[in-house]
């Protein structure tokens, strides 16, 4: 798996994710150890210049085809609906793995994931809050929004002094991650919670709403 992903081979990935999980691994396990394991190498290459965009991009492309067979699975194991969550990337920011990561699990401990996608204005995430006028009918318990670029963490407080200006803060309970956050942001900002990966993103939500 870590091969396929380093290599950005997607077949590699995808026969690997598949081998493991007939051999009797956990979804869970597979998604953990083997493909976040392996991308976070990628991030590490990445970062120390040894690893180019177009190899980052085709190491998540190719992360991605696991993603897509671990994804049904997780939500399978998920027993029933405890609560919505809308999940986007902030306006002006295109990373989405971590963000789909944290949706996967959440999707996994049963509840239900509405991903309105990257590059997100803050009207979009305020239109799913607004109850009967959101874009799709996806009114959530808690919004949570990703952002992996020092340039787009501002786009977070946007949001979050939107929804104050139309009177919709306490509709819902506000979430935010994403490599370059800390607590101390999540506070200056006024949101509910930071989460620094996606397992303490589900113990965040079950958190914040008490499910
Ligand atoms: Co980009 N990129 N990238 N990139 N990229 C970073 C983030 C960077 C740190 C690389 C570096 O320089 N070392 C850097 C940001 C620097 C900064 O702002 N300080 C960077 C840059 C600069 C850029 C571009 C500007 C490069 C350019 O064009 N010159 C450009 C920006 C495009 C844009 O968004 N407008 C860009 C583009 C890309 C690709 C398209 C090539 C690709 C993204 C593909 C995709 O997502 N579909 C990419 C990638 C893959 C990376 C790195 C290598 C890996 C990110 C990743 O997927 N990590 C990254 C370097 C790194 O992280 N070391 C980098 C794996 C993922 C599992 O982890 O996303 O952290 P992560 O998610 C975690 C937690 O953060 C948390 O849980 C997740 C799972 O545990 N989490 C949440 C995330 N969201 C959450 C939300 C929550 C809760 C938890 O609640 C709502």
């Amino acid at each position: 798996m870590a091969k396929g992903i380093t290599e950005g081979d997607g077949g590699l990935v995808e026969s690997e994710v598949k081998k493991a999980l007939s051999e009797g691994s956990e979804p869970r396990d597979v998604l953990v150890n083997g493909l976040i394991g392996s991308m976070s190498v990628v991030g590490k290459r990445f970062g120390a210049g040894d690893m180019f965009l177009p190899e980052v991009l085709m190491s998540a492309n190719a992360m991605h085809k696991g993603l897509d067979i671990v994804k049904p699975l997780l939500a399978e194991s998920g027993e029933r609906t405890m609560g919505r969550i809308v999940i986007g990337t902030v306006e002006g920011d295109i990373h989405d793995i971590g963000k789909r990561i944290v949706g996967f699990l959440l999707v996994g401990n049963g509840y239900e994931v509405v991903d309105i996608g990257v590059d997100i204005k803050a009207e979009t995430f305020i239109q799913s809050v607004e109850e009967h006028k959101s874009v799709e009918e996806h009114k959530p318990d808690v919004l949570g929004m990703s952002a992996l670029l020092t340039t787009t963490m501002p786009n977070m407080k946007q949001v979050i002094d939107l929804l104050k200006e139309k009177g919709l803060r306490d509709k819902v309970k506000i979430m935010v991650g994403g490599a370059p956050l800390n607590d101390d942001f999540a506070k200056s900002i006024g949101a509910d919670g930071f989460a620094p990966e996606a397992g303490s993103a589900v113990e965040l939500v079950k958190k914040l709403i008490g499910s």
